[in-house]
């Protein structure tokens, strides 16, 4: 065989003792004061952040966990790769481009996108195709206040999303097994809907690399491979636009990828996941719990065709 698939999943498996070794390693290193690479240089306090009514009251998941236990492929397929291999990743300048089927297409740097909408703490569950998930105030705004200053034309029908890519700043991405730049792509609706989350910063500062700086997707009802880092274009397009995961393997990861527990993926369960830092495994919810706000946005459809 020559296609080789990317190991999305080897993690699962050996996600409880890992977590466990990681936590050993966050709680000696912190007491050690050996605590350096956590967050790049030019990490900033984002400060007068609103509080958001879709926020959870759920204990937030540990810092250390959260910016040392990452997927971000072009920096690594190993957990711990993205930590490492991301500090010296140039996130500024940075530009982001609207362009597509709009009105008003423009090229943002970062400060200009920032500034399109006061920016929010939004405390989301996230909950990754491997099984495992976590709490984590991200800081942002919703994706529609882009997506509205735009002006999309009635062509609009879904929204395109790409990822930097630079082989000489990721090297580990050729190993990788799944095709770069990184894509993703929403339906109009659901790239407008109030949840969807363009996130600049976590825990009280701007994003560190490892977790998409300087700009990413939270989609907290979809698994966390729909939450595409490091964002370099919005594209509005008329048909569905082709997805990373869905290009390395159709049959395992499908376009709209929400939080199902009901239905499995081809090689393992989605009934249950383990919240990093936790040993018991806990239920997983429809829609990772997010139904109230987004199930009208699948009314008739069949989630087992719609994967
Ligand atoms: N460009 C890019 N975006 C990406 C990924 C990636 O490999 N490359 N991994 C995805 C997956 S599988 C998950 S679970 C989340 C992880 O985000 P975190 O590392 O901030 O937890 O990022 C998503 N976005
Ligand atoms: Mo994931």
């Amino acid at each position: 065989m020559l296609v080789r698939i990317a190991p999305h999943i080897r993690s699962s498996e050996i996600t409880p003792k890992r977590i466990y070794l990681n936590r050993r390693r966050f709680l000696a290193s912190a007491a050690a004061g050996l605590w350096l690479a956590r967050t790049p240089a030019h990490a900033e306090k984002l400060a007068n952040l609103a509080k958001s009514p879709f926020s959870t009251s759920e204990k937030i998941t540990p810092i250390e966990a959260a910016t040392q236990y990452n997927n971000f492929y072009e920096f690594g397929t190993g957990k711990e790769d993205p930590a490492r291999n991301a500090t010296k990743f140039r996130t500024h300048p940075w530009k982001v481009k609207v362009e597509g089927h709009c009105n008003n297409p423009k090229t943002y740097d970062l400060d200009g996108l920032m500034k399109l909408a006061p920016i929010e703490e939004r405390i989301y569950r996230h909950r990754c195709v491997e099984a495992w998930s976590m709490v984590v105030p991200w800081i942002g705004f919703s994706l529609a206040a882009v997506l509205k200053a735009a002006d999309p034309t009635a062509k609009a029908k879904y929204v395109a999303f790409e990822s930097f890519y630079d082989p000489s700043q990721m090297p580990q991405g050729r190993w990788a097994g799944i095709p770069f730049p990184y894509v993703e792509g929403l339906r109009m609706d659901e790239a407008m809907h109030p949840l969807a989350l363009l996130c600049f910063g976590m825990y009280g500062e701007t994003l560190p690399n490892q977790n998409g700086a300087p700009v990413r997707l939270v989609l907290p009802w979809k698994y966390g491979f729909k939450s595409i880092k490091s964002i370099v274009k919005i594209r509005f397009v008329e048909k569905e636009p082709p997805t990373t995961w869905n290009l390395a393997n159709a049959h395992e990861y499908g376009f709209y990828s929400n939080v199902n527990p009901q239905v499995d993926h081809p090689r393992w369960s989605q009934a249950s996941e383990r919240r990093l830092g936790e040993f018991f495994k806990r239920k997983t919810l429809m829609y990772n719990g997010y139904g109230e706000q987004v199930a009208s946005l699948y009314n008739g459809m069949d989630l087992r065709k719609y994967y």
